[in-house]
């Protein structure tokens, strides 16, 4: 058994035998020191988002592919999920084919700047068949097309201080983060496609997030804004994402 499996096996064991016998805030404190403590973990309560976070983030530490799927396994239906944005700046947006839509990404970054969408086209195009599911309990597997968001934040230079890449949607109660792994990760896309044509209002025109290894929710629509943070405590509510205020969790690994 090599070192690195060992000492896995210590920190998730260690995690669990704590939270189970000597009490679960101490799995708490073994977490933060450990940098694994997720935005959400709102203390003791929390406890159990911190440990499913830690764990994956031990067990997964190789940063392993989500599974890709052939064409001939492209799901028929794909169910939406929400409703597309109601303002008056989408619809303009929108009526003019997204020409005057603009991503910004600013925060901890050398060089901030917006990108527009004939610039993110231009980049290297990848494509992944993935499986995106959704926490009520549906899901499909699909094709997107877009370009890796390391690409990106690799053109606006990450600084050294950063840790959380945070990312809104013109829906203003859309809104998530997700840590330095996740972000540079190769599947984590910024999509402009999925199965061959350009993403429809429906599925988040001009462009999603999309998470390849954690649930749907992760995969907010309509962006419109990245940043990039040293801590996610004075972001709107401090939990790192519209969804804990609604009773999901913030990290959702699969
Ligand atoms: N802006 C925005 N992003 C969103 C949502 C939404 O309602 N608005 N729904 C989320 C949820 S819960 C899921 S499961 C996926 C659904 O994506 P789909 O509609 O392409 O299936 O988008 C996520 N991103
Ligand atoms: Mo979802």
């Amino acid at each position: 058994m090599s070192e690195l499996v060992t000492r896995r096996n210590l920190i998730t064991t260690g995690l669990a035998a704590v939270a189970g016998y000597a009490g679960l805030k101490t799995a708490a404190r073994i977490a933060d020191r450990f940098g694994l403590l997720p935005p959400d973990h709102q203390g003791l309560f929390g406890v159990g988002e911190t440990l499913t976070y830690a764990s994956q983030r031990i067990l997964m530490s190789g940063h392993p592919l989500a599974r890709e799927f052939s064409p001939s396994e492209i799901s028929k239906v794909a169910p939406i999920n929400g409703k597309p944005p109601e303002s008056d700046d989408y619809h303009r947006l929108a009526g003019g084919q997204f020409s005057d839509w603009r991503l910004l990404v600013d925060g901890l970054v050398t060089r901030p700047r917006s990108f527009s969408m004939a610039e993110l086209k231009s980049f290297p195009v990848r494509e992944q068949i993935t499986h995106q599911a959704c926490e009520e309990g549906w899901s499909f597997i699909a094709q997107w097309t877009g370009v890796p968001l390391a690409h990106v934040l690799n053109l606006v230079g990450v600084g050294e201080r950063a840790k959380w890449v945070v990312y809104y949607s013109i829906q203003d109660d859309w809104w998530d983060s997700m840590d330095l792994p996740d972000a540079m990760h190769p599947q984590t896309f910024l999509a402009y496609g999925f199965n061959g044509h350009d993403l429809t209002i429906e599925r988040g025109a001009p462009v999603r997030m999309r998470v390849a290894r954690q649930l749907g929710q992760k995969s907010v629509k309509y962006l419109t804004r990245i940043s990039v943070v040293d801590s996610l405590k004075h972001i709107r509510d401090g939990l790192g994402s519209g969804s804990p205020s609604v009773g999901f969790s913030w990290y959702v690994g699969i």
